[in-house]
């Protein structure tokens, strides 16, 4: 996993409309990552967890990897411009209760069906509260891309205090990750423009790796049958 910091300094010097002092300042950002990296290496934890489990009772893990990020600051407060927060370097406090993917992972599974058994599996944790979901591979996007975005809050025990922090989970197969992870390369390196045509031809690309997705996933559920032990929670 990889811990992101936010400094004083560097924010001061794009956002100098921030009425407190460099101190204040750095301790609003402290306390951002502090929880939200905690709340990112909590919930990295309990889901190691649950695939080694289920590999010990399945022989099978479901997990391919996980990814992790803390969202950069300069992206964080503008999107807090696109939610119409205003000064938000002023209004921390709106920004992390307005703002739901401040902490991200991406949790990337073998094949689609693994999705909702690593969702589920991680849901029934009595501690962790489901704040919302998006089901993008039940209703793709208008881009095609695919994946079940929830977002949880989960406790993070600190010195003296517990917190409920937020974190968006992304649930995708080996193949949506592939599509996405490459169409998201190619829209950043034109600066968030594509064609019309581009957009077609990746919108169809998306396609025909969802039938790939199933294609692979029926071959899986073939080969299981002919002797391997694994049936579906
Ligand atoms: P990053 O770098 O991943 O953080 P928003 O659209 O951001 O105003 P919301 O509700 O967060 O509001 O959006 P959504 O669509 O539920 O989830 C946004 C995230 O999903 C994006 O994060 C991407 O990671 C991913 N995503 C959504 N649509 C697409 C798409 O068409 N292609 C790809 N490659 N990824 C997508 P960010 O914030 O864009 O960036």
């Amino acid at each position: 996993m990889s811990f992101r910091y936010y400094y004083a300094d560097r924010i001061r010097e794009k956002m100098p409309e921030f009425k407190g002092t460099d101190e204040e300042l750095q301790k609003s950002i402290d306390d951002i990552s502090l929880s939200y990296n905690s709340a990112i290496r909590e919930l990295e934890t309990r889901l190691g967890n649950i695939s080694d489990d289920f590999d010990k009772q399945h022989s099978y893990m479901p997990i391919h990897h996980v990814q992790s990020r803390l969202k950069s600051f300069d992206s964080l407060m503008e999107k807090a411009f696109r939610y119409g927060i205003e000064d938000p370097i002023n209004n921390l406090d709106t920004v992390k209760r307005e703002i739901l993917d401040i902490a991200g992972i991406r949790v990337v599974c073998n094949y689609e069906e693994d999705i909702s058994t690593m969702s589920k599996l991680l849901l029934s944790q009595e501690d962790i509260e489901m704040i919302r979901v998006k089901d993008y591979c039940d209703k793709p996007k208008e881009s095609g891309y695919r994946s079940l975005h929830v977002v949880v809050a989960v406790p993070v025990y600190l010195v003296n205090r517990k917190k409920m922090v937020p974190v968006e989970i992304q649930f995708q197969s080996i193949v949506m990750n592939a599509w996405a992870s490459l169409e998201h390369e190619l829209r950043y390196k034109n600066k968030g423009e594509l064609s019309q045509e581009i957009v077609d031809t990746l919108k169809a690309c998306a396609e025909d790796l969802h039938r790939i997705d199933e294609e692979m996933s029926r071959v899986r559920h073939e080969v299981l049958d002919d002797g391997n032990e694994y049936s579906e929670i």
